[in-house]
């Protein structure tokens, strides 16, 4: 999910440009301003930590866009992508390493792992607006 800032900042074709050229397939996408119950359920893990509160109030003061990419080890590659959370510490040549220094402010969000992609997905997507379909030569992306 590209959040608030890194829509904001004009960022949404180069996130969606850097996974399309690693090889990545687009599944799904969308773009909504979250209400606060659906940030909630997305940051449930975080709620009662002291940076809960503004996370949610962050993440829903502006559009979000939603994106499901499929390929070969798509989770562990697009959070590797992402960088680390902290822009801070993220290293160059990662979207957060490259465009930013905040450690709330941080662009994008990715699954940390494929089970908490199939929940993340559910929250956002209906399975209709899953597209699956063939890419030519989809071997040479394996
Ligand atoms: P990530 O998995 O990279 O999204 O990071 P986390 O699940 O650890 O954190 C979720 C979001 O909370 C991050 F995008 C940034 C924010 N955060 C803070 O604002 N302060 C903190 O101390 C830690 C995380």
């Amino acid at each position: 999910m590209i959040k608030p800032d890194g829509v904001g900042r004009g960022l949404v074709g180069e996130c969606i440009a850097r996974f399309e050229r690693r090889g990545l397939k687009l599944a799904g996408l969308k773009m909504q301003v979250l209400t606060r119950a659906l940030a909630e359920k997305h940051y449930e893990e975080h709620a009662g930590k002291p940076f809960y509160e503004e996370l949610v109030a962050f993440v829903t003061s502006g559009p979000t866009v939603q994106m499901v990419w499929q390929g070969k080890d798509a989770v562990a590659q697009v959070r590797k992508m992402n960088g680390a959370t902290n822009c801070a510490n993220a290293d160059l040549g990662t979207i957060r390493g490259d465009f930013g220094l905040s450690q709330q402010k941080n662009l994008i969000h990715a699954s940390d792992a494929p089970e908490t992609a199939v929940r993340e997905i559910a929250l956002y997507f209906r399975p209709e607006e899953l597209l699956d379909y063939a890419l030519p030569f989809e071997e040479w992306r394996r």
